[in-house]
């Protein structure tokens, strides 16, 4: 039997994208301390915040999407659950520990 040369795919492929230019890391979880804010990696919409920390201080995530920018806080603090939103796609997301009547401590930005 003749054996037949298999065809290389590579026809098909596009070029692939390139991210350059930004200096914002990628992560799909960010922390401050030990409270933390992520973004779903396949579902760039759903989001959380959680709060883990007994320490009295709220936190919150700040949330930058397609339609503006979003902040929300883990609504019953450092008791389970984290608090989670369906957001619009999500560019760039940091989280934020609320401290009284002092700056607030955030993490760098990132991307997710
Ligand atoms: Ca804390
Ligand atoms: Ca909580």
């Amino acid at each position: 039997m003749r054996k037949r040369k298999s065809v290389p795919l590579v026809a098909g492929l596009s070029a692939l994208a390139v991210l350059g230019g930004t200096s914002v890391a990628s992560a799909a979880t960010i922390k401050e301390g030990s409270d933390y804010a992520y973004v779903n990696q396949e579902i760039f919409t759903h989001t959380g915040v959680c709060d883990v920390e007994q320490d009295g201080n709220g936190v919150y995530g700040q949330f930058r999407t397609l339609d503006g920018f979003v902040e929300y806080r883990d609504a019953n603090g450092s008791a389970s659950p984290c608090s989670t939103r369906d957001l619009s796609y999500v560019t760039e997301f940091r989280v934020c520990e609320d401290w009284n009547n002092l700056p607030d401590d955030c993490s760098d930005w990132v991307r997710p």
